[in-house]
């Protein structure tokens, strides 16, 4: 199975507690604050691996979490930075939050970008100390790492891409003209799942070329397979449409082009290659008089012969248009399309642990978040807290 799709929760790590402590010396009876600072929370990254084909690497709904920030101690020890949690993902993986917004575009290998970030740290009472408070018996708790739900989607990145009805010899063709080995056979949606492979130029260019299961009349809305894979061709900047010549050939190149209409995504803005593939089985050198603005040349070849195909290839590499360059205007690298960063969360309140409880300071939330807020702190039921002028214990 291609796994092109997958749900997955993310939670970063929580910041670190502040340290609450007193500097403890011989012949020192009362030494000052000497609590460090907590550590900050990981994040939770995505890279784009090279290696990795599709996204079957994540189960439904997987949880990841990233790891909380060290405590500080007493001696001015500041916590741990909490480590990040790096998941790889295949290049042309579009990360989306719940409500569909796309969030990042992992469009080149290596491609990183934070999805979660950490929580802040809590500072240590020695940060607290003034001249009129000596010995704060308090520090900052850390905040919650960011939490949320994301869908993955993959599109694969390819140059160009195959397009046709079934049994064309699409998968025959890559064979022919790339190092990718897709199964071939006399029989309809042979290829199941999208391949990609690579094609040299005797110049050493390389093109890639993603091979996709045939689509159908009405594949666009669901008929078939080829439907759920006409995502991938989104990316392509030029579709190689072959058409089996021993067919009715303006018949069939109609019925593709209507479905990548239908599809819409602006597949039917393409630029085409028309490949009339099968040639041996006909009497005659094929031709099709084409009049559509979109094809660019139209070969006739034979994958089972070999015929034609140096000549395709070497028009492949002429007529495909070249890729957008991976650094934008400003020299920058473009990791990803688009990035929305979410604004960081601000803290309308604070949590501090005192040497009897908890403290709030700020403007807290409603109870039910206060809680869950304070629970996370360390609070536990019966542990007194301080809110303003008023101190209850936990419930
Ligand atoms: N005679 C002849 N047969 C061919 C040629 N190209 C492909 N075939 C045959 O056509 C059949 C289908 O080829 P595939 O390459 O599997 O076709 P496909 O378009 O990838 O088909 P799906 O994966 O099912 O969509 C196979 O039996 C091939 O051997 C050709 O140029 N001449
Ligand atoms: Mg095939």
């Amino acid at each position: 199975m291609f796994h092109d799709r997958a749900r997955i929760h993310v939670q970063a790590g929580r910041g670190g507690d502040g340290g609450l402590s007193f500097r403890r010396e011989k012949h020192v009876p009362k030494g000052g604050p000497d609590g460090g600072d907590g550590g900050p929370g990981g994040d939770v990254v995505f890279v784009a691996a090279p290696d990795l084909r599709d996204l079957s690497a994540f189960r439904p709904n997987q949880r990841f979490k990233a790891e909380r920030g060290g405590s500080g101690r007493g001696a001015l020890k500041h916590g741990a930075t909490g480590e990040d949690t790096e998941l790889r993902v295949p290049v042309g993986t579009q990360v989306l939050d719940d409500s569909g917004q796309l969030l990042a575009d992992l469009a080149h290998p290596g491609a990183r970008v934070v999805v979660a970030r950490g929580g802040a740290p809590g500072r240590g009472n020695k940060r607290f100390a003034t001249p009129t408070r000596q010995a704060p018996r308090f520090a900052e708790t850390g905040l919650p790492g960011e939490e949320l739900s994301l869908d993955l989607r993959l599109k694969l990145l390819a140059d160009a891409a195959l397009v046709g009805f079934p049994n064309a010899g699409k998968s025959s063709l890559l064979r022919r003209i790339s190092n990718a080995k897709p199964k071939v056979a006399d029989y309809p949606f042979t290829t199941i799942a999208p391949v990609l492979g690579t094609v040299d130029s005797p110049e050493g260019r390389q093109l890639t070329v993603a091979d996709v299961p045939g689509l159908i009349e009405g594949a666009s809305e669901g008929v078939g397979l080829g439907h759920e894979f006409l995502a991938h061709l989104e990316r392509a900047r030029l579709l190689l449409h072959v058409v089996d010549v021993s067919e009715d050939v303006p018949q069939r190149f109609a019925a593709i082009n209507r479905e990548l209409e239908q599809y819409g995504a602006h597949l039917d803005e393409l630029p085409q290659i028309v490949v009339l593939n099968k040639a041996d089985l006909v009497p005659e050198q094929p031709v099709f008089d084409v009049d559509d603005d979109r094809v660019l040349r139209v070969y006739a070849v034979s994958c089972a012969t070999g015929a034609g195909i140096d000549e395709l290839k070497r028009g492949l590499f002429d007529l495909c248009p070249a890729a957008p360059p991976p650094v934008a205007e400003d020299g920058a690298l473009v990791d990803f399309l688009v990035y929305r960063p979410r604004p960081r969360r601000e803290r309308s309140y604070r949590i501090f642990r005192t040497d009897r409880g908890f403290r709030v300071e700020g403007t807290p939330p409603d109870e039910a978040e206060l809680e869950a807020a304070l629970r996370a702190a360390g609070a536990r039921t019966g542990s007194e807290v301080e809110v303003g002028e008023e101190t209850f214990e936990l419930a």
